[in-house]
């Protein structure tokens, strides 16, 4: 097998930055350090794997007249579906066939900082034209993701512009609910460029209730940005919009039957984007946020995902048809967000109805009434955007301080905690986009959402509205440097991260 080399930079990184010995692997020649890692492999061991995964550039055909070219896992977009047993230990070799080192984040699951995926904690690089062999047990059970983590800069081919992002299905001991199909769908836009026409203001998050001082600094913050001549920073838009890959009306009808139940497990692998979904004469019932089982499952006309959520949701098939499941914006619809869901015995042009005005409120699938636990420590943390301060590019803050550039070298934590404390984060918006949150190697609980209560609903990602508080309570138990960031690839490129640190 051709061992992937690993430049003499990044192990005299890992041997610099970790405490313990570090080992360059034998078989694999990966630098690993005790720490990071989460069992060695040995060479009886080494003969095979469970999954292989190969980044490569590949053309996708996202439609007869649309092929586009991007770097995917294994030729195809999505990446394979992964299905991992809850606590039973797998082997997945990743090979890059591209000339970029690069970082295979496995998003949700409580892995160690070696296998995470992410170079600022310190992951090792997938060398370019090498490769990397990962066993780690999987957890928590559910819908989980895995993904590039190299930023991207301006780069629109890079990091998650690309089509490396895949499904991961961690199989619980219990299956909640039961239902006789079960269907991945996977949210995704292709050929991004970037604009200079601002975001389209987005309300369908409840509370709406917006905090008067985060407004009046955001607001008065871009005012004098303008004022000074500065234009709008960046924003990026795509040409064409896909459903596993394919836009709609083009590639196979999902095809059910009158009476089924159907799981649908739904990902927005957007690298930007804040997706809806709706299927007309059709409620989800949503029982599972981000592969976590909620609470209290609950029946809505529309579902909302910021980039990298999950919703597992079961639909009953009782309204026969062909339709449209799809976007409620027009215009990305058109543009081939949706796919054609075809009931046995049914034909004809697949439908679509503008679903009623709708809401989006985590607090409906959480445990009503149930105050949740204290947190041990209150860490505060303000989100603020610097309009085009970074070549064009918004730059973001937070509590005042982008992410260090250099982090890569020399990991600087912005917050340290001790284990087993739990922690709040009250994360506080000084900004009108909405920040899809995202913290790795953990899950949080919501606590509170612009000034509601609410617990009991777990999560890895969480969407903070434009100029609204929330806050999530997370429990310290997986060690070591812990990024988290806004998800939006265009933020988190642009200093929205920081990094926790303890042992
Ligand atoms: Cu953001």
């Amino acid at each position: 097998m051709c061992a992937a080399p690993t430049s003499r930079r990044d192990f005299l990184r890992l041997t610099g930055t970790v405490t313990g010995a570090a080992i360059f692997h034998p078989v694999l020649g990966i630098a690993d350090s005790s720490p990071f890692r989460a069992r060695a492999l040995d060479f009886s061991e080494a003969a095979s794997a469970d999954y292989t995964l190969r980044i490569a550039t590949s053309p996708i055909e996202l439609a007869p007249n649309h092929i586009v070219s991007a770097i995917t896992y294994n030729g195809q977009f999505p990446g394979p579906l992964l299905r991992f047993k809850e606590g039973q230990q797998t082997v997945v070799d990743v090979f890059n066939d591209t000339d970029a080192p690069e970082q295979l984040h496995w998003h949700g699951q409580f892995v160690p900082v070696g296998v995470d995926g992410a170079a600022e904690e310190g992951t090792p690089f997938i060398p370019a034209h090498g490769m990397r062999r990962i066993a780690f047990t999987p957890r928590p059970p559910g819908l989980r993701f895995y993904h590039t983590h190299n930023r991207a800069g301006a780069d629109l081919h890079a990091g998650q512009y690309s089509a490396q992002v895949g499904p991961v299905y961690i199989e619980p001991q219990h299956e909640p609910g039961s239902y006789d199909q079960e269907i991945f769908l996977v949210l995704k836009e292709f050929e991004p460029s970037l604009s200079r026409g601002g975001d389209m203001a987005m309300n369908f998050l409840s509370p709406a209730a917006r905090v008067k001082s985060l407004e009046d600094a955001g607001e008065s913050a871009m005012k004098t940005s303008l004022s000074k001549g500065m234009p709008h920073g960046y924003e990026v838009g795509y040409r064409y919009f896909t459903i596993n890959g394919r836009m709609l009306g083009h590639g196979e009808p999902l095809r059910v039957k009158s009476g089924q139940r159907v799981l649908f497990h739904v990902l927005n692998g957007s690298a930007t984007e804040i997706r809806s979904l709706a299927l007309p004469g059709h409620t989800f019932k949503v029982i599972a946020l981000d592969g976590n089982p909620v609470p209290s499952p609950a029946e809505v006309p529309v579902l909302w995902l910021g980039t990298a959520e999950r919703i597992s949701a079961i639909v009953e098939m009782k309204h026969p048809g062909v339709w449209v499941l799809g976007d409620l914006a027009d215009d990305d619809r058109a543009h081939g967000m949706g796919i054609v869901i075809e009931y046995a015995g049914q034909h004809g042009k697949p439908q679509w109805l503008k679903p009623p005005p709708f809401h989006w409120n985590y607090a409906r699938f959480g445990k009503p009434n149930v105050p949740n636990a204290q947190p041990d420590e209150t860490i505060d943390m303000l989100f603020s955007k610097r309009n085009a301060a970074n070549q064009g590019f918004n730059e973001w803050t937070i509590n005042g301080v982008p992410f260090p550039a250099d982090s890569m070298e020399k990991p600087t934590p912005m917050f340290y905690l001790r284990q087993g404390r739990r922690y709040r984060l009250r994360m506080r918006n000084a900004s009108d986009d909405i920040h899809p949150m995202h913290l790795h190697r953990h899950s949080f609980e919501l606590t509170k959402l612009a000034g509601q209560p609410i617990s009991g609903v777990m999560k890895d990602v969480v969407m903070v509205n434009g100029y609204q508080q929330v806050e999530v309570d997370f429990t310290a138990d997986n060690p070591g440097l812990t990024l988290f960031h806004c998800h939006q690839q265009l933020h988190m490129d642009f200093g929205f991260m920081a990094l926790f640190d303890y042992v």
